[in-house]
């Protein structure tokens, strides 16, 4: 991109939309089992397991239930809450109708998880001039298709449509302009900016920063003595500026499984069983979107929460998921000591390879599946 492109585009003002799903897993479980319907719904583990809330149904956020609080809790919580298995084949068709829909809009769309995206819709390819009016036609769609519920915000950079698509859940639309942006970044509670994670919320409470205007007065300079490099980030972001691009699917980085077990597992046959799974998964995963890879990667946590990730890289780029697995196993049978305890087994490929692609495409930011707990 020459210079005087790049000014022009720094000057352009882009049209960014967030979308996400409400209350996605339990809202899919909602729609296949009427009977649910107006009740405490929670996806995840059994209360008498080690199993984690996945999310639940917003009658059962009234009692303080969330995603990720052990099932035991949510169960003291709110003993008449429905605890529900998840069906991850049902999300990942609802996801994949959602997705369609968005690239009837634009090719640049970047999934964030199974229930999230970013469009930049400044130039779609159906020429509607309001970014508004393509949430609305989104969200119907995905309604007519799915019989699900989407919330959605607008604004001109992915923070702020992230905020806003927030700021009405659920079933909201929520647009943040230019001019309606100060206020909002202002008026936002500290713990809800995307990006301040639950350490630095507690330290910046303890500094005094309780929302955006109280983070607005302070300097750079303090703000990265406090926080580091991320410090200017924070800086910029209660501004309004957040520069970040669209990263759309072609330039993942890597693309990975993992498995928490609901009991610490010792026997090797169940742990290669695991792993064949695993493989199997990221293997159709790589063929449905035409890529392969040369570097696979093992991660292992221990009973004891140590964790061991070891990479293998192949010179030919491997899709088949007798290589993943071989490769896998091999990695496995490597870090196990005799009496060795695991609590989860992940594999991830990187290194990736795009067919007909030139090398340089690749790489810039990295995506991993895993982070959604498999229960
Ligand atoms: P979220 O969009 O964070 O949550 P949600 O869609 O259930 O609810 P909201 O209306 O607030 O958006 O996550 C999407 C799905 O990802 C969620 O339905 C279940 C799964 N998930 C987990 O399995 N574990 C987690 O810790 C989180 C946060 C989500
Ligand atoms: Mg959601």
């Amino acid at each position: 991109m020459g210079k005087m492109d790049k000014i022009q585009k720094e000057r352009e003002i882009r049209k960014i939309i967030h979308v996400d799903m409400d209350a996605f897993f339990a809202a899919v479980e909602i729609r296949d089992n009427p009977q649910y319907k107006g009740k405490p719904i929670i996806v995840g583990g059994k209360p008498n397991s080690r199993g984690v809330v996945a999310t639940c149904s917003y009658e059962a956020r009234k009692f303080g239930i969330h995603s990720a609080m052990p099932s035991f809790m949510a169960y003291k919580l709110c003993p008449q809450a429905i605890f529900v298995r998840g069906r991850f084949d049902a999300y990942r068709e609802a996801s994949k109708l959602i997705e369609e829909i968005f690239f009837e809009y634009s090719d640049l769309v970047e999934p964030v998880s199974i229930d999230e995206a970013y469009l930049d819709v400044t130039n779609n390819k159906k020429c509607i001039a309001s970014a508004t009016q393509i949430a609305i036609e989104i969200r119907s769609k995905i309604f007519n298709k799915t019989k699900l519920t989407a919330s959605a915000g607008v604004s001109y950079n992915k923070f702020l449509a992230k905020i806003a698509s927030d700021m009405n859940k659920p079933d909201g639309l929520v647009v943040v302009t230019p001019l309606k942006a100060k206020q909002v970044l202002e008026e936002l509670p500290i713990g809800k900016f995307h990006g301040i994670g639950k350490a630095s919320e507690k330290k910046m409470k303890m500094l005094g920063i309780n929302n955006g205007k109280d983070l607005k007065e302070r300097t750079l300079k303090e703000l990265v003595q406090h926080f580091g490099k991320v410090g200017k980030y924070y800086y910029n972001i209660v501004r309004g500026i957040d520069n970040r691009e669209i990263v759309t699917e072609r330039i993942r980085k890597s693309l990975g499984h993992e498995r928490t077990f609901s009991k610490d597992v010792t026997n090797i046959d169940t742990m290669v069983k695991i792993i064949s799974e695993l493989g199997e998964k990221i293997s159709k995963q790589m063929q449905e979107r035409h890529f392969k890879a040369k570097t696979l990667t093992l991660k292992i946590k221990y009973a004891n929460f140590d964790v061991v990730s070891r990479s293998k890289t192949i010179d030919i780029p491997f899709d088949k998921v007798d290589v993943i697995n071989h490769l896998g196993r091999k990695m496995l049978l490597e870090n196990l000591g005799p009496k060795c305890k695991i609590r989860l087994l992940g594999m991830s490929v990187s290194n990736l390879v795009w067919q007909n692609d030139d090398q340089d495409k690749q790489e810039i930011l990295s995506f991993y599946e895993g982070q959604i707990p498999i229960i």
